[in-house]
């Protein structure tokens, strides 16, 4: 039987669907389709998480929306948005559960050059696993 939450998620999948670029696809997109392999740690009608393929640290995964929806940056972000980021920002605590990261973790979103962003596909990275330093480079 669907819940309250699972029916927020459907809305919000077909809102996100009707503003997608679905044309300009990455290698997320990829990931998203099943088209190349990774590990998926979740996955539901909004999100997915796989761990990265160069990880910084012991435990390091990406948590991403799997319908773009104009979302190739953070600061490309809307009002339209607001739903859905707070839905990556909880998967990632979710995930980070799982992964027994009770210890403490670091989430950081890198946006454009000066912020090293290499996909350009908005992904929250999720760190931990060991003792991190602060601050960043
Ligand atoms: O981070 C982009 C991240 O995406 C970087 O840490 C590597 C990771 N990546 C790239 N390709 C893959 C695949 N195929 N599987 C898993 N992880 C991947 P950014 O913040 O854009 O610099």
């Amino acid at each position: 039987m669907a819940t309250p939450h699972d029916e927020v998620l459907a809305a919000q999948e077909a809102h996100l669907r009707g503003l997608d670029d679905a044309d300009e696809r990455t290698i997320f997109d990829k990931i998203v389709a099943k088209e190349i392999p990774a590990t998926i740690l979740y996955e539901d009608a909004l999100a997915m998480a796989f761990r990265d393929v160069n990880p910084q640290a012991k435990t390091h995964f990406l948590v991403i929306p799997k319908i773009r929806a104009g979302l190739t940056r953070l600061s490309k972000a809307t009002e339209e948005h607001k739903t859905l980021l707070g839905h990556l920002m909880y998967t990632a605590s979710v995930v980070a559960k799982q992964e027994n990261l009770d210890a403490g973790y670091r989430c950081v979103i890198n946006d454009g050059v000066e912020g090293c962003q290499s996909v350009y596909h908005l992904h929250v990275h999720v760190i931990g696993g060991q003792q991190l330093s602060w601050p960043p480079g």
